[in-house]
């Protein structure tokens, strides 16, 4: 546990007249062990900033003044076996969980075999996956769904201990999944971070589903220079929580280790008995500013800095030792010694490390092990064969219908769950309902999503499988990329694109960036599935929005865009075995739309992504489209063929990122013109980049300026009279095709 093997000769003092004495339960060597680590904390944060003065390093940002309340904590918890997200401050804690100097340094200075991120993240952002410490980020509060997440899946993974095994052909190939049953997640913060809604996301889910998960609050009073009156109402974290059920709540001083491990160590034996969370408010100081770009001087005065300085833990922990007579001078004169020289090995080979090289800066964006684009995902449909029914009262029965994208989603999620335990869908109204009794006494037939594409799935798979969130879009995506990184498949649900933005923060700066930021050490592949589009005729401004450019600019996210229910199916299984996070975007017009029925293909029909369909072929025109354009752009390629004799080359993208840029090249380079067309507003949009390439990439084999038909620059309103003016129709898609055909 300690960072440096401990000296037997520094026992020599009292050791007769101290033994068998504890405090809290920490004996003489423990306590000398816990000066050490936070010794060594304090050291490599001074050790940092001189090599950042002397340019070898390009960032600092210290742990000074939290390493008792960290040192406690990792002495309550167990390395490789609890799992852990801690926040920048934690130094003293992961170095007590068992990471090196040499590592931490690694990191600073950037270098290739950094553990954490292999020179990708800034230091103190910690990912070592040997102790389960999750790759963190800079965003404050991010971790916290995530490690709520990741608390729900140790109560998954008890409950389904089968699904740890290894499955051969999808993801799970590629994942080791572990379990103990009593381990507990640890996630801390800072007080400023409680302001973060987040916070409170994460407090309500760990609260109402009594989760195994330790919340640690460390409180030094400020968030860079806004002091803590100002973050929370009343100035204490601990009054505002304090109405939350299932919380073992402790409120303590710090900066002692002592105190600290004693409500530390309460707070975990709730989490491990299975009572609920816990909640750890620890106040401690911040003696080197916030990181090294800032001067604390400019906002506190030496009144204030003095009074912290008193509680400094580092010399508190010295004079402890000291007056309980655990260390004299010379013992404690040795111990810093034995540190100060590991800590210039540290630091002299840190400085000789390698760094990374450019040819490794697209490596894991997207996962080594399973790539989506496999001809191998090529499947045939299945479909079933015509069962010729007896005769009914002389009249034969109609043949079975084709089905609805809505129907063959519901069955492809039904498909894949019988196949794959460790998939779960959650979201808003997605279950039956959540009052189970209601179900299991028949009194109602049950909900299963507002456009009904999980209806069924938790009547057939439990409440533990399909179940309801709160009203808050970052707690599913960050529930979910917590789950994920243990191991689960979630196939969450966005029910309304509108409405995905406050899970925006988890979808940019999280999600999707997890593999890369920790060099391939983490990883959450999962699905999110979100209604989108408009044509709706009264869905307005907040049920019609699309914005999908806005994902696919997100490097490390794919992003699917069906426009018919066979490619709905096979897609969303390519989506839900892939080793990587997926958007799906169904569109709602399409989910009941008579156009591009099918039957169901198959429970192995999938489709491999950046393959696009050529709808129908031509050869004066290429247009270039995807979603609910599609049926519109082939109503206005016929009426063209019919009145004109233009031929159409119609392209159907169906996944946007990655593209199908060779069947965009090999149709453009045979009709000389192109035309990109999509529902999202005209600028910026998704056809920008496309529109962009060919111009780039194919101009001199173009007879025409690239042309775009999309929607305007405006929101989609109302009044179906707008709502058409402001969406690209089947007859703006065929003067547009029509201009270009004859330019
Ligand atoms: C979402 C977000 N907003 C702003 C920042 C910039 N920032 C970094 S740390 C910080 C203050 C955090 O204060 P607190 O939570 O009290 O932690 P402390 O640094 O005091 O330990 C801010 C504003 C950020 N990293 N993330
Ligand atoms: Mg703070």
């Amino acid at each position: 546990m300690a960072t440096t093997k401990t000296d037997p000769k520094l026992n020599a003092v009292s050791a007769e007249e101290k033994k068998g004495k504890t405090y809290e339960g920490l004996t003489r060597q423990q306590l000398i062990d816990a000066y050490r680590i936070m010794y060594a904390s304090r050291r490599v944060d001074d050790r940092e900033i001189l090599l950042k003065r002397q340019q070898k390093i390009f960032f600092q940002i210290s742990g000074a003044g939290h390493e008792a309340i960290g040192v406690a904590a990792a002495f309550c918890l167990k390395p490789g076996y609890d799992w852990f997200y801690p926040y920048y401050r934690d130094r003293a804690l992961v170095l007590a969980l068992g990471a090196t100097p040499y590592e931490m340094l690694l990191q600073a200075v950037g270098a290739a075999d950094d553990p954490s991120s292999g020179g990708r993240q800034m230091p103190s952002h910690w990912a070592y996956k040997r102790l389960n410490i999750v790759t963190q980020s800079s965003p404050t509060g991010t971790q916290i769904l995530q490690a709520v997440g990741c608390a729900e899946a140790s109560i998954y993974l008890r409950n389904h201990p089968q699904v740890t095994e290894k499955v051969s052909g999808d993801y799970r190939q590629f994942k080791d999944v572990t379990f103990r049953g009593d381990e507990v997640t640890y996630v801390s913060l800072g007080d400023g971070t409680t302001s973060e809604g987040e916070f409170w996301e994460a407090l309500n889910t760990a609260s109402n589903k009594k989760l195994p998960i330790v919340f640690v609050v460390e409180d030094n009073e400020y968030a860079i220079s806004v002091p803590v009156e100002v973050q929370t109402a009343g100035g204490n974290i601990s009054r505002l929580v304090s109405g939350f059920p299932n919380f073992q709540f402790e409120e303590v001083d710090g900066t002692d280790p002592v105190v600290s491990y004693a409500a530390m160590k309460r707070a975990v034996a709730h989490c491990r008995a299975g009572k609920g969370p816990g909640f750890v408010h620890a106040h401690v100081i911040r003696p080197y500013s916030h990181s090294l770009s800032d001067d604390e001087r400019l906002y506190r005065p030496d009144v204030e800095r003095q009074r912290d300085a008193a509680r400094d833990p580092i010399n508190r922990m010295q004079m402890f030792l000291l007056r309980e007579g655990l260390l004299d001078e010379n013992g404690i004169n040795k111990l810093e010694k034995q540190v100060e020289d590991e800590m210039q090995a540290a630091v002299d080979r840190a400085l000789e490390a390698k760094f990374p090289t450019p040819e490794t800066i697209t490596n894991y964006i997207y996962s080594p092990d399973l790539d989506p684009t496999s001809a191998q995902l090529d499947a045939q449909p299945v479909f079933p064969q015509p069962v010729d029914a007896p005769a009914v009262d002389g009249k034969k029965p109609a043949p079975a219908l084709p089905k609805t994208m809505a129907e063959l989603i519901n069955a492809t999620l039904r498909d894949e769950m019988k196949r794959d335990e460790r998939i779960v869908i959650f979201g808003e109204d997605v279950a039956d309902a959540s009052r189970e009794d209601y179900l299991k006494k028949k009194l109602v037939k049950g909900k299963g999503g507002v456009f009904k594409l999980t209806a069924g799935l938790q009547m057939a798979f439990g409440s533990d499988r399909v179940f309801n969130t709160p009203i808050a879009e970052a707690n599913i995506v960050g529930r979910a990329t917590g789950m994920a990184t243990r191991g689960l498949k979630p196939v969450v649900e966005i029910q309304f694109f509108d409405y995905i933005w406050p899970a925006m923060m988890q979808l940019r700066d999280e999600l999707p960036v997890i593999r890369w930021r920790s060099n391939n050490a983490f990883s959450s592949p999962l699905v999110i599935r979100v209604a989108i589009g408009g044509y709706l005729t009264g869905g307005a401004l907040y049920h019609s929005q699309c914005g999908e450019s806005i994902f696919t600019h997100i490097p490390g996210l794919r992003v699917v865009f069906p426009s018919n229910a066979l490619d709905a199916a096979g897609l969303l299984r390519t989506a839900i075995r892939c080793d990587d996070p997926v958007l799906f975007l169904e569109h709602k017009r399409l989910y009941r739309e008579t156009y591009g029925r099918s039957h169901y293909p198959g429970p192995d029909y999938t489709i491999p992504f950046g393959k696009a369909r050529i709808v129908q072929p031509g050869t004066d025109l290429t247009v270039i489209t995807y979603g609910a354009v599609v049926p519109r752009a082939l109503q206005a390629a016929q009426r063209l063929e019919r009145e004109d004799g233009v031929k159409v080359e119609l392209i159907d993208l169906r996944t946007l990122n990655p593209f199908d840029w060779e069947t965009i090249a090999a149709s453009v380079s045979k009709t000389n013109r192109a035309l990109v067309a999509y529902e999202d507003s005209l600028s910026w949009g998704y056809g920008a980049e496309i529109a962009a390439r060919i111009a780039d990439k194919l101009f001199p084999q173009l007879d025409a300026p690239v042309r775009r038909v999309a929607a305007m620059d405006v929101y989609v309103a109302y009044q179906p009279i707008l709502e058409d003016a402001i969406l690209p129709q089947a007859n703006d898609l065929f003067r547009g095709m029509k201009e270009l055909a004859e330019y």
